[in-house]
């Protein structure tokens, strides 16, 4: 299988990570969808990465569709709960992740815009989202090792995405100074190869 993607895309990382962590063999094909020959549209109607191809040339999107796919591919390391509440509760915190990046991506396109086409207002907004989610995060993780329940998992893994896409697209908010306990587990994670061969690179 082919794994579309970009190195700076959060989601495409988490898919990459869950490859890695999975020992899914497969390639790795760099397309930036902004550039005017990107293939993208053609695999992915929306535009977006990551799409992963398949062996029979079928496509899946989003990244959530594709981690949920990839951890039934093989029984080894499972990142997600079979069934019942703890699948739920680890889908909640990815929901939660995915929603800080949105409004992250939201925001750093929204700065990107000419100073005259711009909202200040739209970025605030955007970064309120940002600041009361990683309280919300925060205050889940509380003590606990992992985000949800007694091992590692996708919660971990879509947790982890998001604080280095903080990292790398806005180094003004402060998250380790006012989340102390979400730098403890930025720190287990980045020990591992899947997070520290996969940090964005612009
Ligand atoms: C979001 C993918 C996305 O926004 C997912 O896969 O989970 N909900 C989707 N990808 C961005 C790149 S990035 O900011 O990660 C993308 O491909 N944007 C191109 C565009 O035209 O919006």
């Amino acid at each position: 299988m082919k794994l579309i993607a970009s190195l700076t895309s959060p989601y495409a990382r988490k898919a990459r990570i869950v490859l890695a962590e999975k020992k899914i063999d497969y390639d790795l094909v760099l397309d930036n969808p902004w550039s005017g020959e990107t293939g993208v549209p053609n695999l992915n109607p929306l535009g977006k990465v990551p799409v992963l191809v398949l062996d029979d040339e079928s496509t899946l999107f989003d990244s959530r569709v594709i981690v949920e796919y990839l951890d039934g591919v093989t029984p080894n390391n499972r990142l997600l709960p079979a069934s019942g509440r703890g699948r739920i509760r680890v889908k909640r915190w990815e929901a939660l992740a995915d929603g800080v990046l949105d409004a992250a991506v939201a925001a750093f396109l929204e700065a990107k815009r000419s100073k005259v086409e711009q909202s200040a207002t739209w970025i605030a907004r955007q970064r309120e989202k940002i600041e009361r989610a990683l309280e919300m995060m925060s205050e889940e993780l509380g003590e606990q090792v992992w985000c949800s329940g007694n091992a590692f998992s996708l919660a971990d893994i879509a947790l982890g995405v998001t604080l280095g896409y903080l990292d790398f697209r806005f180094p003004d908010i402060a998250w380790r100074e006012t989340h102390p306990n979400l730098a403890r587990l930025y720190d287990e994670l980045m020990a591992r190869p899947s997070f520290a061969e996969t940090v964005p690179q612009a």
